[in-house]
């Protein structure tokens, strides 16, 4: 048989994620150079650039398989992280040691609770800590239930943690830059700070385990086999949040999260399970990326669900053209996935992201993270007018590969319009469409859909009359353009009587009406208008639809300018969620931008965060985000939503 998972454990899958710049992307590279896989890594670790997308690596550890997802961390990128999470089997939440950004981890460490996806801690870059990873746990734990169990506890000298005793184990080890630690004596003055760490432990597993607490308060020693047992079970369950420590940059504390992930990530068949996938069946697989490669064109990442996917198999209609392995820095092609990897399948043309595929007949949608709703836009335009085909293909592409990319042809300004999660998503979307798709382009603000209306009924008479050689051209109108209520859009009315005006002319008149509404004196579009053709004269010669539409016009763009025009203002409701620590700031913020407090309230199951809910003209929200999130640690968002136009003061 080939491709058979070694030693009979089925390969797992893991995601990196947490708070953007807590060291995902270097832990990555140290997961995978601990287990020979070595990544280019970059020159200068700390020229590396911020991650925009998920990256995928396969490695062995130990004989195991594993599939491994570096999350960008940046909220304009979450929706790669949502994504990783619906198919993996256990997720690694990365974070800063310093207790005041423990906050940052907190939508994670939430989306984790709610999704059930078992996780564990690693506490990264510890050899900044200058303070007590006690304090950092307790400022993690008031944002998530299942508690936090510290698995190793820090060693130091001279201010500085240089290794760790392992809290199950009870062995000490000695930190080496880049390389495994070191046993070591445990030191004695360490005694009391281990064991206490350890009955903390104890005391968390014994309430989920009868048989242990037993133990406990008899005082016999659990083994050791009994509590990794135990820790296992109650981490799958989501139960308990075991806590590592190291320093990716460093490679320290790298084999012993190898170690935890090798002993409590689940099985991908519990993974199955607990997301009600049937153990029965065709071969099962799910796409939770599609990017499209230069040379090996559409690629579609999947989490292979149930049994063995072969290269070249019918996947709900479309032949799969290759299957591809990260091993390091570049991908290579292989002949079969199994259950539990992630893998990149080639040439599923229109397979999108999200779908469940199969070999069998169609398999039942498994569910998948919405797309997040924008909350900044940009307007793009070609320079050379030659290339809009090319943009609009490339845009295609894009959005199939982005979802929380859209894209927008406002047809009230004219606009191609971006629209996503903040200025960083949208500048790389820019750059990429001139870097891989050789486009110039130009960006700008996009232009508010300012309207007018009128606030005085007028009555205007128009009359045509040209003589131009033999044949003349001759048309009379008389129009009555009044306000209509905010809304109620635009009317028009016939009111000839005795055929004043010819039946057969009066479409023209209505038509012509409603396209001299399109700009009016402000240069917007006029709304709410009803407009009236009350009279008229025609002649049996030279009267036509062009006239008509002529005379028209003219009433109209005296007509509007007489009638007290007015420019109406587009307001959204606004709903900005913020720590509740933030809530007056958020406040002050929309009443700085014209904004109308409508009231605040907690947000629903949002323990400590509250909604504050406004109205706001839309011209002020183009950087909404970006002001909302310096002020609040990259953590407030906002939803918005046209709620009616206002005449403008
Ligand atoms: N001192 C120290 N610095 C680290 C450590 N790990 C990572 N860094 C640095 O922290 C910075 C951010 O690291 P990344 O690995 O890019 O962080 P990330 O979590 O992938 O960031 P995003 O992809 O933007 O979410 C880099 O400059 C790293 O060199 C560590 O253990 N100690
Ligand atoms: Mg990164």
């Amino acid at each position: 048989m080939s491709g058979t998972p070694q030693q009979g454990r089925k390969p797992r899958s893991v995601a990196l994620v947490g708070p953007y710049g807590s060291g995902k992307s270097t832990l990555f590279d140290a997961l995978m150079e601990a287990a020979g896989a070595p990544i280019r890594r970059p020159a200068d670790p700390r020229n590396r650039p911020m991650s925009t997308e998920l990256r995928l690596g396969h490695c062995t550890y130990l004989g195991d398989a594993w599939s491994i997802l570096d999350c960008p961390g940046s909220i304009e990128f979450a929706h790669e992280a949502a994504a990783a999470l619906a198919v993996v089997d256990l997720a690694v939440l990365v974070c800063e040691p310093t207790p005041a950004r423990a906050p940052t981890a907190a939508p994670m460490l939430k989306l984790l609770a709610d999704l059930g996806v078992p996780h564990i801690v690693f506490v990264n870059r510890i050899d900044t800590l200058d303070g007590r990873v006690r304090d950092t746990m307790e400022a993690l734990q008031a944002y998530t239930k299942p508690p936090l169990v510290l698995r190793q506890v820090p060693i130091r000298a001279a201010n500085q943690i240089t290794g760790y005793v392992d809290v199950v184990s009870e062995r000490a080890y000695r930190y080496r830059k880049g390389q495994p630690s070191e046993l070591i004596q445990l030191p004695s003055d360490m005694r009391d700070r281990e064991q206490e760490a350890r009955a903390a432990l104890m005391e968390v597993l014994a309430d989920r385990d009868d048989a242990l607490m037993e133990k406990i308060l008899e005082d016999v020693v659990p083994s050791t086999q009994e509590i990794y047992r135990d820790l296992h079970k109650d981490l799958a369950a989501g139960a308990v949040i075991e806590v590592l420590l190291g320093s990716a940059e460093n490679a320290n504390g790298v084999r012993r999260l190898w170690k935890a992930l090798r002993h409590d990530t689940p099985d991908p068949r519990e993974t199955a399970e607990r997301r009600a996938i049937a153990a029965n069946g065709p071969p099962l697989a799910q796409v939770f990326k599609t990017v499209y490669a230069g040379h090996t064109g559409k690629l579609s990442y999947a989490r292979i669900w149930r049994g063995t996917i072969k290269d070249g198999a019918m996947l709900d209609g479309t032949r799969l053209g290759g299957i591809y392995r990260m091993p390091g820095s570049d991908a290579v092609k292989v002949a079969e996935a199994v259950e539990g990897e992630l893998v990149a399948l080639g040439r599923l043309d229109g397979i999108a992201t999200a779908a469940t595929i199969s070999t069998g007949s169609a398999a039942d949608a498994l569910p998948f993270p919405a797309a997040p709703a924008p909350v900044y836009a940009l307007a793009i335009a070609t320079t050379d007018r030659k290339d809009d085909v090319k943009l609009s293909g490339a845009l295609t592409k894009l959005t199939e590969e982005d979802p929380a990319l859209s894209v927008v042809h406002d047809t009230d300004t004219g606009e191609t319009v971006l629209r996503g999660q903040g200025e960083i998503h949208l500048n790389a979307v820019v750059e990429r469409l001139s870097r891989n798709h050789g486009l110039k382009l130009t960006v700008a603000k996009p232009s508010v859909a300012y309207k007018e209306t009128i606030r005085r009924a007028v009555q205007e008479h128009a009359r045509l009359k040209r003589q131009t050689g033999g044949h003349g051209q001759f048309a009379d109108v008389k129009l009555d353009i009044a306000p209509r209520a905010r809304g109620e859009g635009f009317q028009f009315n016939d009111r000839i009587v005795g055929g004043a005006v010819p039946r057969q002319y009066i479409p023209a008149v209505g038509e012509a009406a409603e396209e001299a509404a399109r700009k009016g004196p402000f240069g917007y579009p006029v709304v709410d208008i009803s407009v009236t053709l009350v009279d008229g004269t025609f002649h049996t010669v030279d009267s036509s639809d062009m006239a008509f539409k002529s005379a028209t016009r003219m009433a109209m763009t005296e007509g509007l300018a007489k009638a007290d025009p007015v420019l109406l203002e587009p307001i959204d409701r606004v709903t900005i969620s913020v720590p509740n620590d933030y809530t007056a700031r958020a406040q002050r913020l929309l009443t700085g931008r014209r904004g109308q407090i409508l009231g605040y309230a907690e947000r629903p199951d949002w323990p400590g965060w509250d909604d504050v809910e406004a109205l706001v003209p839309e011209s002020e929200l183009h950087d909404l985000i970006i002001e909302l999130r310096s002020q609040t640690m990259g953590l407030g968002t906002y939803a918005h939503n046209f709620d009616h136009l206002a005449e403008s003061k």
